[in-house]
């Protein structure tokens, strides 16, 4: 507020103070002596009116009065309603009135059941907004939202919990319920997602209002997400496959349990539940895969067969056998193995079993001219072996070379005998193969040979021979002892690495032991003539006796044809 004085200087200075305030606003208001600033103190209320009387005085106690009218008017909103209670609960039968009134909160909103209540905007109420009938749910969240006509607008939210209380009773005869209990279906396991594997058809599902709630549902104890349930639009439960990944090899049987949900007491509590096995038939989906006993630990080799023949095999000799698995059952399981890819030496030499994949001669391997060895070639197997489709097919490379002595190559293991140097085997092959880098075979073992005093062959069964031959895994033929890549191997001590693998002590890499050739007997080769002489004399003459008869027996034999 602002005074005027018609004095001049000291006499014009005025002095603004607060007379009087309506409304007990007395201590709400402070005045500015000198600048006449009216400043409140505390919290005002929007609408609140005060009358301010404000004196003012000059220098000699002249004075002067003005009344300010105040009221107080809404400013910017910064607080939300609140509700009155942290919960509400709120008990309405089913059979309310549409309209009529469950609760009442002092604040607006809207919930999530909104199909079934809704809140009046303006009283807060809830109200019932359809049939709950047409439900079997019991419990209802709802989230009421309230908000002020502020600016900005504030708003609440408050969960609220609608119980309903169903009463429908029905007399069993009449509940619904599935017509059976236990059901048993197939299903492919190589069925797409979303493929109906059964409908459970519903009892007495007619003598119900078609808008009686109605609900499947798998129970916890089913295997949860490979299968799900819904109800079909002649109010039936359907069970549909929920992946496309079933797989007979791993799980072939399932056990559902299907829950009938309705209102209490329209479901016959005989007939609520349903269990269905499921299982799962099997489709070929499985390829056949060889398997590799001997498996060489060199890349290049790897997924091959390698096999030996000799000059010495009889006919129909088992070369090798090839084999193959298969994860199916019945005939999705079965193999048959065929040719593939057989040259003309192959076919000349080799048969192979289509049900066992035994290789063996059909010709011996005397003569086999070296140009086509090795032989190579390929071997299938195929599962399902009478039908024309739904099959698989794998497929593995052979090669058989035809060890001759060159190839032989022998490690003498002193202190293991043969029976504990055949389980390891495998390990001392592999050995080989990592110091040398060439697939290693094994041969035989033998007992241990060695040369005695007279140069005789001697063997001790505490030691073991291990014979054994080297292949050159790029062209799968195999290496004789005086080729390079052996001697480097043996140079480059094998034998040491095969040692350290057995930890045994071994010999080096060596060709088989040979017998002396039988030296010439010292006592025959000086002995006197005289005593070797009439030896002889007597053989020579029983030699004359002999042909004499023979020539004898012939004369008289062609003279009696002539008589
Ligand atoms: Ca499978
Ligand atoms: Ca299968
Ligand atoms: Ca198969």
């Amino acid at each position: 507020v602002t005074a005027t004085d018609i004095d001049e200087g000291e006499n014009a200075r005025i002095t603004y103070s607060i007379y009087h305030v309506s409304n007990n606003g007395g201590n709400k208001f402070t005045i500015d002596p000198n600048t006449g600033i009216i400043s409140s103190t505390g919290r005002l209320q929007a609408g609140e009116q005060y009358s301010v009387t404000i004196r003012a005085v000059d220098a000699k106690g002249l004075s002067s009065q003005g009344i300010v009218e105040l009221l107080v008017a809404p400013g910017p909103n910064t607080r939300p309603p609140q509700f009155t209670a942290r919960d509400y609960y709120a008990p309405v039968s089913e059979g309310a009135a549409i309209n009529s009134t469950v609760t009442t909160v002092t604040l607006v909103g809207r919930g999530k059941a909104s199909i079934y209540f809704h809140v009046e905007p303006d009283t807060g109420a809830i109200r019932v907004r359809d049939d709950l009938r047409k439900e079997a749910d019991s419990e209802y969240t709802v989230d009421v939202q309230a908000y002020d006509q502020g600016d900005p607008v504030m708003s609440t939210v408050l969960s609220l919990t609608i119980y309903v209380s169903h009463s429908a009773t029905v007399p069993p005869d009449v509940g619904l319920g599935f017509a059976d209990t236990l059901y048993t279906e197939h299903v492919a396991e190589n069925s797409p997602n979303g493929t109906l594997v059964r409908i459970l058809p519903l009892l007495n599902k007619r003598e119900h209002s078609p808008d009686t709630p109605l609900k499947c549902r798998l129970t916890e104890s089913s295997q949860n997400g490979v299968f799900y349930v819904k109800l079909t639009e002649e109010r039936d439960c359907a069970i549909y496959l929920n992946t496309s990944s079933l797989d007979y090899e791993t799980l072939s049987e399932y056990s559902l349990e299907v829950q009938l949900e309705s209102i209490q007491g329209l479901i016959n509590p005989d007939a609520s539940k349903a269990v269905v096995k499921v299982h799962v038939t099997d489709a070929n989906d499985n390829a056949p895969v060889f398997v590799f006993p001997e498996q060489s630990t060199i890349a290049n080799a790897k997924e091959k067969y390698f096999a030996i023949a000799t000059k010495e095999m009889l006919l129909g000799t088992n070369v090798l056998q090839v084999k193959a698995k298969d994860k199916d059952s019945g005939d999705y399981g079965k193999i048959e193995y065929q040719k593939n890819s057989w040259t003309k030496a192959a076919e000349e030499y080799f048969s192979l079993d289509a049900d066992t994949g035994v290789i063996s001669n059909i010709q011996t391997f005397e003569n086999v001219p070296t140009d086509v060895l090795p032989f190579k070639f390929s071997v299938t197997a195929r599962d399902n072996p009478n039908s024309p489709q739904d099959y698989n097919v794998a497929r593995a490379s052979v090669v058989i070379n035809l060890l001759q002595k060159e190839n032989q190559l022998v490690v003498e293991v002193a202190d293991l005998n043969a029976e504990t140097l055949r389980r390891q085997s495998r390990s001392f092959l592999q050995a080989i193969e990592e110091k040398s880098g060439l697939v290693a075979g094994l041969e035989k073992l033998t007992a241990r040979h060695y040369l005695g005093e007279n140069g005789t062959l001697e063997s001790d069964t505490k030691g073991t021979d291990v014979w054994l031959y080297l292949v050159d895994p790029n062209t799968g033929a195999i290496l004789s002892r005086e080729s390079t890549p052996v001697k480097n191997a043996i140079e480059s001590g094998v034998h040491k690495a095969v040692g350290a693998r057995l930890q045994a002590p071994v010999s080096e890499v060596r060709a088989p032991l040979l017998a002396a050739a039988p030296p010439i007997r010292p006592h025959l080769a000086a002995a006197p003539l005289a005593t070797a002489l009439p030896a002889a004399l007597l053989a020579l003459a029983a030699l004359v006796l002999v042909a004499a008869t023979a020539a004898t027996i012939y004369i008289c034999a062609s003279w009696n044809r002539y008589i």
